[in-house]
């Protein structure tokens, strides 16, 4: 049994994780685990306002995460002190132009005590800076220039950030159908199971060439997400397969469906969510009813 303190803080941080907008500097949404090692990898995804380049990055470190290193980034100098990092440009010619992005990372140790950490940030550019320091009164805040928000999770509560989730619809008496999402765990995990209460099984699966015919089959030992990579589930790849359907699946309805997850150290923990029923674009899902045979 997952104790409810636990669901309830998956499904805050799943709801907050689509407000870090990809313009401002993040941190891989996803979170991690509390009492960890983490590689805080900083994305700095454009310039400050009316800047070509940046030439600067100083992150204030929050008490909750200790700085073990800092990864040097060529043509940048950097400066570790108590509580900050930071690189800066050596030239012009090495600073950061505003249409590339670029990950800042620092190497460290979580608090064992979960919550919510805030890195601070200051973008230093050509032309000003944008200090990425304010932290949201509430949930539905949205500054300017918000701090990088860190979710430090409990144990149990995986450090996987999931994006678009939803299940192919299935009419009555169907056998079964395919869950299909997009994952990435910031620290590297694998996706080990699944369950829902719609389904007597819920099983990862790949699907494979064997000769001339495409077949699907359990991924053994789960499958593998890269630290930061994002790894699609969809038709006609890897897939969540659910059958032993108990009723049929209509378009617009939510199913709860909980992933188990295995992290680096060997530690499981699971994610619940509330996954949309859709229609689905044509094919999508087919294969997988049609071509599955155990
Ligand atoms: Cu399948």
């Amino acid at each position: 049994m997952i104790p409810s303190f636990v669901r309830a803080f998956a499904l805050v941080a799943a709801a907050a994780a689509p407000a870090a907008a990809s313009a401002h500097v993040t941190l891989p949404p996803g979170g991690a685990s509390a009492g960890d090692s983490y590689a805080a990898a900083f994305r700095v995804g454009h310039a400050c306002s009316g800047a070509h380049s940046t030439t600067g990055i100083t992150v204030r470190v929050p008490e909750g995460f200790s700085v073990q290193k800092a990864e040097p980034r060529p043509g940048w100098t950097l400066t570790t002190a108590p509580g900050s990092v930071s690189w800066r440009a050596d030239s012009a010619r090495s600073a950061l132009p505003a249409a590339e992005r670029a990950e800042f990372v620092v190497q460290g140790t979580l608090t064992a005590k979960p919550g919510t950490l805030w890195f601070k940030v200051l973008q230093s550019c050509d032309v000003g800076s944008a200090d990425w320091a304010e932290v949201p009164a509430a949930a539905t805040d949205k500054p300017a220039y918000p701090a990088v928000r860190l979710d430090v999770l409990p144990p149990g509560v995986a450090a996987v950030e999931v994006r678009d989730p939803w299940v192919r619809f299935a009419v009555k008496g169907q056998s079964g159908t395919g869950a299909f999402m997009t994952l990435t765990a910031p620290s590297g995990a694998r996706l080990t199971g699944a369950s829902t209460p719609v389904a007597g099984r819920a099983e990862v699966h790949e699907m494979k060439m064997e000769g001339d015919v495409m077949r699907m089959r359990p991924v053994a030992g789960g499958l593998e997400l890269p630290p930061r990579q994002a790894v699609e589930l969809k038709s006609g790849g890897y897939h969540l397969m659910l059958t032993e359907l108990k009723k049929a699946l209509v378009a617009g309805e939510t199913v709860p469906l909980t992933l188990e997850f295995v992290d680096r150290a060997g530690r499981t923990g699971v994610l619940r969510l509330d996954v949309p029923v859709r229609a689905g674009a044509a094919g999508d899902g087919d294969a997988a009813s049609a071509a599955h045979r155990h």
